[in-house]
């Protein structure tokens, strides 16, 4: 039985979240309220110490890292095979899969410069230590205490928005002749890095893309089309929800605030 250890609007859940439905797979659902701080409990912390979603239970077995976990649970049925049989074209996905690293770091840096920060910040301060002190990593704490004092205006912000711009610019080279990031078919690394543009579509940050950026404009609109978007976000997050974050993204993201030049 395949058991996915997950946050509702964690990026990485819905990544593979995005996976289990272009798969079709049958799975079980255990969530994990990050805002409540049910990552630091001790049961949730026997499967993952490190205290972050998503973990794959696969009977009994369990799987960290959500772009190791995409591509493991594609591996695991014929069904709409998303890793390409092609070897250069494996290694390039694999090289996807990595620069989710960085680009799950800067989104989760304008993630908590918005609207999570507003949650930390209607926490008691007793809250917010008991928080820190259960965090495993110390460094990411920083970082969070850094973004809740000083929002948009943290020195994390414009590192965040210009690699966020080279990954945009990467893959509209990448979509220079297809419209996918491996080819003419939907592919593993088009997976692995929709559930970043989901998340700065819900900021108010889709003109890091918009009319900079024309392929990877039609790029996500295709992505959007596609039901496993839907089904591994709606269970999880109405729309009223989602422009709940939206409108404290664009007050947090002014509109027409210049993006720091990377190219
Ligand atoms: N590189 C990891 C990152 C996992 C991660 O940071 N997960 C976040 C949610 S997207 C989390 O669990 N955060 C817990 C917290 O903020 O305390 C992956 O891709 O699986």
């Amino acid at each position: 039985m395949l058991v996915l250890y997950h946050g509702a609007n964690s990026v990485c859940s819905i990544k593979v979240r995005i996976v289990l439905a272009e798969k079709a797979l049958e799975w079980e659902g255990r969530h994990i309220d990050l805002p409540k701080g049910e990552q630091f409990h001790p049961d949730f912390l026997k499967v993952n110490p490190r205290a972050i979603v998503p973990v794959l239970d696969h009977d009994g077995m369990l799987i960290r890292e959500s772009s190791v976990i995409s591509e493991y649970l594609d591996g695991l049925s014929t069904h709409n095979r998303l890793l390409p049989a092609d070897p250069v074209a494996q290694a390039r996905t694999r090289i996807w899969g990595l620069n989710t690293l960085e680009y799950h770091d800067s989104v989760n840096t304008l993630t908590f410069s918005s609207y999570q920060r507003q949650m930390l910040l209607a926490k008691s301060p007793e809250e917010l230590q008991a928080r820190w002190d259960a965090m495993p990593d110390k460094i990411r704490v920083r970082k969070t205490l850094d973004l809740m004092e000083n929002g948009a205006q943290s020195d994390y912000v414009p590192v965040a928005l210009s690699r966020l711009q080279r990954m945009c610019a990467e893959m509209e080279e990448s979509l220079a002749d297809h419209d996918w990031l491996m080819g003419a078919d939907y592919g593993l690394a088009d997976a692995l890095v929709t559930a970043y543009f989901f998340r700065l579509d819900c900021i108010g940050l889709d003109r890091l893309w918009e009319s900079r950026f024309p392929r990877v404009t039609g790029w996500y609109r295709r992505v959007c089309e596609r039901p496993s978007l839907a089904a591994a976000t709606a269970p999880w997050l109405d729309e009223d929800a989602i422009e709940t974050i939206r409108a404290v993204g664009r007050q947090t993201f002014i509109e027409d605030a210049d993006f720091p030049e990377y190219l």
